[in-house]
């Protein structure tokens, strides 16, 4: 027999436009958000599969795509030896002068890569989550099940329901009853009021199932032509849905603390407080878990650098993560991530805040709850998230009150 992953193509959605997380999104597509410093959001799942083994891949791409299709061609390029490959594929429009509307249509579209493959099953993945999962496990269930298609969940509170694809079981805890799609009016569980059982946007298909639910959606006029809340439905009706429950996933090298973790950074403020998981002094996501390593790639930088400047200055960083090529001359950085190339000069202040690449923050500035994209200069003397009220006048601020400065923009003093 086969081994289990060469009967398996994996394919990732990483075409979402991620209006939700403007400004960072402006000019990049969601999945190409950069994160933790050194990552990009989609090298969380990429990571994940290819931890588990599932080294055949196809990453569908859409909207501003340039930089997520470098990163992937540059960073994810593998040996093809034994057919092993991730390959960045834009929007085919194979069926007239059209995009993609929604992600059943992205895998429709692009059903002539799943016949060159033929695989038993896809792992159909989103490209948008922080989280440690070994996919063979979900896999696993999937075929011992003889399921049509297997969803992974996860317990999220009630109120964020209408944010998610909400999942109704039969008593077995197993078979899905009911699938709706973001709803507004969703109950809590029988055990747990203040929770619903959410959908992750993971799923696992057995391939033709898949090819004839995706062939009688494309027919349907009506339909929105979206994963959650097209194509799943269809699996619940005929009875041959089944929950994965992501709470049973036990990743090599995880710890009581960070086993379960799982983040939609869809929003400014669910991103801000996923940065912030990772530098608390016991992180709560583990990037340091070297048995499920999460693989990135950038440019070769020399080490992070702090320098004792102005006689009395000393540059330092303390509950940060502090990447290569950053150099901090005379000032000071706190519960902050500071991504390749950041430069902190003498008596600035980094506090509870997101730099991106090349960001410089100029002498006696002082920067609170802020997050900055790539090569934005904060001037000399500048207060950034001191003043909610004036930074509102200037710069995107969240609900929470953090302040964002989209890519390149100029910051006066
Ligand atoms: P959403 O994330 O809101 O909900 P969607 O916007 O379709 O759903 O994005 C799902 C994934 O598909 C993302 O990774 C996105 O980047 C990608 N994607 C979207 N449109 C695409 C397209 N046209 N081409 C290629 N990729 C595309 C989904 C599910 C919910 C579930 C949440 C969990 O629909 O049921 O609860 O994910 O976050």
């Amino acid at each position: 027999m086969l081994p289990m992953t060469t009967r398996v193509l994996a394919i990732v959605l990483a075409g979402g436009e991620g209006k939700r997380l403007m400004p960072l999104t402006a000019d990049r597509a969601k999945p190409a958000v950069p994160f933790g410093g050194i990552y990009r959001l989609i090298d969380f799942v990429l990571s994940n599969l290819a931890n588990g083994g599932y080294l055949r891949m196809v990453v569908l791409t859409q909207y501003k795509s340039h930089s997520l299709d470098r990163h992937v061609s540059r960073t994810w390029r593998m040996s093809t030896m034994l057919g092993n490959y991730v390959t960045p594929v834009p929007a085919q429009q194979r069926l007239g002068p059209r995009w993609f509307s929604g992600s059943a249509d992205a895998l429709f579209q692009n059903l002539n890569l799943i016949y060159d493959e033929m695989p038993e099953h896809c792992i159909v993945f989103g490209a948008d989550h922080i989280y440690r999962m070994d996919p063979g496990q979900m896999v696993r269930q999937h075929m011992d099940s003889g399921a049509d298609v297997t969803v992974a969940a996860i317990r999220q509170p009630l109120e964020l329901a209408d944010q998610f694809g909400v999942i109704e079981t039969d008593p077995s805890g197993r078979r899905i009853s009911a699938f709706r799609e973001k709803p507004t009016d969703a109950v809590g569980l029988p055990d747990a009021p203040d929770q619903v059982y959410a959908s992750m946007g993971n799923y696992v298909f057995r391939t033709q199932a898949m090819i004839d639910a995706l062939r009688e959606d494309a027919l349907d006029p009506s339909s929105k032509h979206d994963l959650g809340g097209n194509i799943i439905p269809m699996f619940v009706k005929a009875g041959s849905a089944e929950v994965y429950d992501f709470a049973d996933n036990d990743v090599p090298g995880s710890s009581e603390r960070d086993r379960g973790y799982w983040r939609d950074v869809g929003t400014l403020d669910a991103y801000y407080e996923a940065h912030m998981d990772l530098v608390s002094a016991h992180p709560v996501f583990n990037l340091y878990n070297s048995r499920w390593p999460i693989y990135t790639g950038h440019d070769p930088l020399p080490p992070a650098k702090f320098v004792h400047n102005d006689g009395d200055r000393v540059g330092r960083a303390l509950d940060s993560l502090v990447s290569p090529g950053v150099i901090i001359s005379g000032g000071t950085a706190c519960r902050s991530i500071l991504s390749p190339g950041v430069v902190l000069h003498s008596h600035s202040q980094v506090e509870d805040s997101v730099l991106m690449g090349n960001v410089k923050i100029g002498r006696g500035a002082v920067v609170r709850r802020a997050i900055i994209d790539k090569n934005v200069v904060i001037p000399d003397g500048a207060r950034i998230g001191l003043d909610v009220e004036y930074d509102r006048s200037r710069f995107a601020v969240t609900r929470e009150g953090i302040v964002v400065i989209g890519k390149n923009e100029v910051v006066e003093h």
